[in-house]
C-alpha cells in the first residue's frame, strides 16, 4: 500500500471562491485523493484557509468586524461549501492556527541559525491618504518587467514575476487610488534565497517528470536577469504571525508579522499537526507524513495549484525547507493549472464576475459542476466556461450516456424479472468482447489518473460509459427476451453489474451520484476492478436492487438562458 500526501493551494480567506479557483487546485486535488483512496492507498489530503495579509485585514474592515472574528466566520463558510462540493479533505485547517504560529516561528529561527536571514533597513511606501504602510498587493503600478499597467506590489499577474512594491513604476494606492505616497524607513527580514540558488537549481534538475509548465517557470526565476532574488519575509501589519526566532523575541522586529507567503505554505505542514491534534493522534502520526527521519521518505507528496502560485512552491517554500537544515519532506510532484475563463472574459473575485461556488450549488448539485470542470480542466492551455458548453456536456455525458444507461437497464429488469439480479444464461462472445474493451480502457484510465492527466481521465471514463451503452444497444435484451429469456437474463445481469462498476470508477469525479448508484444496487462493495470479468460478477443472481430516481436532469434551453443572464453581471 502506497502512502500519498496531497495538498491543494490554500484559498484566501477573503470571500467565496469562484469556479476558476476551484478547478485550479482543490477540485483536481480531490479527484486524485479519491482515486488513490479507491485504489486502497493510504492518503492524507490537506487544505486550509490562507488567513493573513492585507486582503484579510481589508475584507474584515469592509465587513465591519474584527479581523480574527471575520476569519473565523469565513473559515466556516468556506469549510461548509467545500463539504457541499464533495471536497474530501482529511483536514481543512487555518493558517492562523496556533500550530502554524509555532511552526512558522520555528522555521524562521532555524533559518536565522543557518545564517540565511538578513536584516535590512529599507524604505517602504507609506500612504498619507490611507494613514498606513502600503504593503505589496495594495500598491498598483506598471510592471518593470513586462510593462503591464495593473501589476500588484507582490507579483505581476501578466508575466508572473515576483515583485517588491518599490519595483513598480508609477505606483498608486490600491485602497484609495491616492498617489500621495511617501517612502519611510522600516526594518525587515530577508530570506537569502540567492545563497540557495545552486541547491534549488540542482533540486529542480532532478524533477525530470515535472510538467514543462512547472519547471520552465522555476528555471526562469532562477536564471533570468540577476537570478534568484532574496525575499522580504516580514511586514508592517497588525494581523499575522508575530516575528519571533523560535520561542524568542526578535530584537528590532517588535510589532511586525511574517509575510503571508512565508507562513501560508508552512501551513501545509502545520495543517497535518492540526489534523492529528483534532483526532487525538500523537505527533508521530503526522510526522510520519512530513519528516523524512520519521518515516516520510516513502511518502509520495503531490501539490496542486494554479500557475501563478508555482514560483512560491518551486522556489520560496523549498528554500524555507532546505534552508532549515531539517529533514522535512519536499514536494515530489507538482501539478499546476492554467486559468479557466468565463464566457468571453475572466473570472474575477474583485469584480464579482463569473459563477461562485455558493451560487453554483444554489442552481445544481455538485456533481454537474465537478464533471464539467474536471472534463474541461485548463491543463495544457487556458480553457473557457460557456453556458452552451456546460449544457451540452451535462446533457450528453451525464444524462444521455450515464444516466440513461442506468435508468434503462434497471427499469427493464424490473419490468421483466423484478427488482433482483436475474439468474440464467451465460456471458457469451459479445460479453467477452465488452470485457476486453473495458479492461483495456480501465487500464488506460488508471494510467491517466496516476499521471494526473485530468482531461484524459475524464475522456476515458466517458468512453467506458459509452462502451456499456453500445453493448446494451447491440445486445438489446428487450428483443432477446422474446426468443431467449435466459440470454436476456445474462445480458441484464451484466448491465446491473456494470452499474456497480461504473459507480466505483466514477466516484472520484461524481462522488454523490456514485453513492446513489451503489445504494440503488444495494451494495457496499467498492472494490476496484483489478479483474474486470470478476468485477462483472460481483452482484450475483438473486441480489436485490432498486430503480434509482433520475440521476441527472437535463438542462433546458430556458434554464441555460436564465442562468446566462443572471450571471452576466457582477456579484454584489
Ligand atoms: N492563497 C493564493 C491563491 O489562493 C494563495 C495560495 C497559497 S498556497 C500556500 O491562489
Ligand atoms: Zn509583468
Amino acid at each position: 500500500m502506497a502512502r500519498i500526501l496531497i495538498t491543494s493551494a490554500i484559498p484566501y480567506i477573503n470571500g467565496i471562491k469562484h469556479l476558476g479557483n476551484l478547478i485550479g487546485s482543490q477540485l483536481p486535488a480531490d479527484l486524485f485523493a479519491r482515486y488513490q483512496r479507491g485504489r486502497g492507498n493510504e492518503v492524507v489530503f490537506l487544505c486550509a484557509t490562507d488567513e493573513h495579509g492585507t486582503p484579510a485585514e481589508l475584507a474584515a474592515a469592509k465587513a465591519g468586524k474584527p479581523v480574527a472574528e471575520y476569519c473565523a466566520e469565513m473559515h466556516e463558510v468556506q469549510a461548509d461549501i467545500a463539504k457541499r462540493f464533495g471536497l474530501s479533505f482529511d483536514h481543512f485547517g487555518r493558517s492562523s492556527s496556533p500550530q502554524n504560529h509555532k511552526l512558522t516561528q520555528h522555521f524562521a529561527g532555524k533559518l536565522a541559525e543557518a545564517g540565511l536571514i538578513r536584516e535590512v533597513t529599507e524604505k517602504q511606501v507609506y500612504s498619507n491618504a490611507d494613514g498606513r504602510f502600503l504593503p505589496d498587493r495594495y500598491i498598483e503600478g506598471t510592471c518593470p518587467n513586462c510593462g503591464y499597467e495593473k501589476a500588484r506590489g507582490d507579483q505581476c499577474e501578466n508575466c508572473t514575476k515576483q515583485l517588491d512594491p518599490t519595483d513598480l513604476i508609477d505606483p498608486r494606492s490600491a485602497i484609495s487610488g491616492s498617489t500621495d505616497l511617501e517612502v519611510r524607513e522600516t526594518k525587515h527580514l530577508y530570506l537569502r534565497q540567492s545563497a540557495m540558488k545552486d541547491q534549488l537549481d540542482a533540486w529542480i534538475d532532478g524533477k525530470t517528470d515535472w510538467p514543462v509548465l512547472t519547471t520552465s517557470i522555476a528555471k526562469k526565476w532562477l536564471h533570468d536577469g540577476d537570478g534568484l532574488q532574496d525575499r522580504g519575509i516580514t511586514r508592517d501589519l497588525d494581523w499575522g504571525i508575530p516575528v519571533k526566532k523560535g520561542d524568542e523575541d526578535w530584537p528590532g522586529m517588535e510589532g511586525k508579522v511574517f509575510y503571508v507567503w512565508f507562513d501560508a505554505p508552512i501551513e501545509y505542514i502545520a495543517c497535518a499537526k492540526e489534523w492529528a491534534d483534532a483526532h487525538g493522534k500523537s505527533d508521530a502520526e503526522w510526522e510520519r507524513w512530513w519528516r523524512t527521519d520519521k518515516g516520510a521518505d516513502d511518502v509520495l507528496y503531490v501539490q496542486f495549484m494554479g500557475k501563478d502560485n508555482v514560483p512560491f512552491h518551486t522556489l520560496s517554500f523549498p528554500a524555507t525547507i532546505l534552508g532549515s537544515g531539517e529533514p522535512w519532506k519536499l514536494v515530489d510532484h507538482l501539478k499546476s493549472f492554467n486559468y479557466l475563463n468565463y464566457d468571453g472574459g475572466q473570472f474575477s473575485t474583485s469584480q464579482g464576475r463569473g459563477v461562485f461556488m455558493d451560487q453554483a450549488l444554489d442552481i445544481l448539485p455538485a456533481d454537474y459542476w465537478r464533471w464539467w470542470l474536471l472534463s474541461h480542466a485548463p491543463e495544457s492551455s487556458d480553457s473557457e466556461f460557456t453556458w452552451e458548453n456546460f449544457q451540452q456536456s451535462v446533457n450528453k455525458d451525464l444524462a444521455d450516456v450515464l444516466g440513461n444507461f442506468v435508468s434503462r437497464i434497471t427499469k427493464f429488469c424490473r419490468s421483466k424479472f423484478g427488482e433482483e439480479v436475474p439468474s440464467g444464461g451465460e456471458y457469451g462472445e459479445r460479453e467477452q468482447a465488452l470485457i476486453e474493451e473495458l479492461t483495456k480502457r480501465i487500464r488506460a484510465y488508471e494510467a491517466h489518473m496516476e499521471a494526473m492527466e485530468v482531461r484524459k481521465s475524464a475522456q476515458e471514463l466517458r468512453a467506458i460509459w459509452v462502451a456499456g451503452n453500445e453493448y446494451l444497444q447491440a445486445a438489446a435484451p428487450w428483443s432477446t427476451f422474446k426468443e431467449d429469456p435466459e440470454q436476456a437474463a445474462a445480458q441484464v445481469r451484466l448491465g446491473l453489474n456494470l452499474i456497480r462498476l461504473y459507480a466505483v470508477l466514477s466516484a472520484p469525479f461524481i462522488p454523490e451520484t456514485s453513492a446513489r448508484m451503489l445504494s440503488a444496487m444495494n451494495t457496499l462493495d467498492t472494490s476496484w476492478p483489478e479483474d474486470v470479468e470478476a468485477a462483472l460478477s460481483a452482484l450475483p443472481a438473486g441480489h436485490a436492487f432498486t430503480v434509482p430516481d433520475v440521476l441527472f436532469a437535463k438542462i433546458t434551453d430556458e434554464q441555460r438562458e436564465d442562468w446566462q443572464t443572471r450571471f452576466a453581471g457582477v456579484r454584489s
